[in-house]
């Protein structure tokens, strides 16, 4: 731990800032917005329910189930992920120009926000704590290889190129996980429900179901 407090990070002085401090400053905004008309209490309670219950991963795992069966779709997706994810009704804020990186035998993709935690929303939710974390941010771009092994217990043998992917408020990427092995005879619905946010993220593989 005391080694990761070396590196230095990309907006030191500005980040980070202790959790009690952020979650002050953005009550004091709410009850601000409320109490001059521009926002409700009821309206920021849709908001959160929506992102905590209707989006979330299971979208992007849609669409990756759906580039696996359909080639077409892939092609589709990979030319145009904001596009290719309208097609399944899956869009919105934060969204408006994902692009989606496929991962092969020959190269492992993985997505970091280097200045915040720009995240595609409408497929994979809101970002996980620690996508947030300045050493994630700062080392994944430096040491990917180690950060990948260390903090996620995923080894990428030295043949396979790491890719890593910077989003930022313009452009929003996720990851086409490769399709398991031994997942031949799966329908896609079936193969949704093995594909996880961390695989879209690029720090996990999917893993075949257990026999
Ligand atoms: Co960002």
């Amino acid at each position: 731990m005391a080694e990761r407090e070396k590196v230095p990070l990309p907006v030191e002085g500005q980040y980070p800032v202790p959790e009690e401090y952020l979650a002050a400053r953005a009550k004091a905004l709410a009850s601000l917005l409320i109490e001059k008309g521009f926002l409700s209490e009821d309206l920021i309670e849709r908001v959160v329910q929506t992102y905590e219950r209707d989006i979330g991963p299971f979208l992007g795992a849609r669409v990756v189930a759906r580039a696996w069966v359909d080639p077409e779709f892939k092609r589709r997706l990979l030319e145009d992920a904001t596009a290719a994810c309208a097609e399944l009704g899956i869009k919105g804020m934060q969204g408006e120009d994902m692009v989606c990186v496929e991962n092969t035998p020959q190269v492992h993709n993985v997505v970091v926000c280097t200045l915040c935690s720009c995240y595609p929303w409408p497929v994979l939710g809101l970002p996980p704590e620690w996508y947030k974390y300045p050493q994630y941010r700062s080392r994944m771009v430096i040491e990917p290889r180690k950060v990948l092994k260390e903090d996620f217990g995923l080894e990428v043998p030295e043949s396979v190129e790491v890719r890593v992917w910077d989003s930022s408020s313009e452009v929003r990427y996720f990851v086409l996980p490769e399709r398991p092995e031994g997942t031949e005879g799966m329908s896609e619905e079936e193969l949704a429900k093995l594909v996880t946010r961390e695989a879209m993220i690029g720090v996990a593989k999917v893993q075949a179901p257990r026999r």
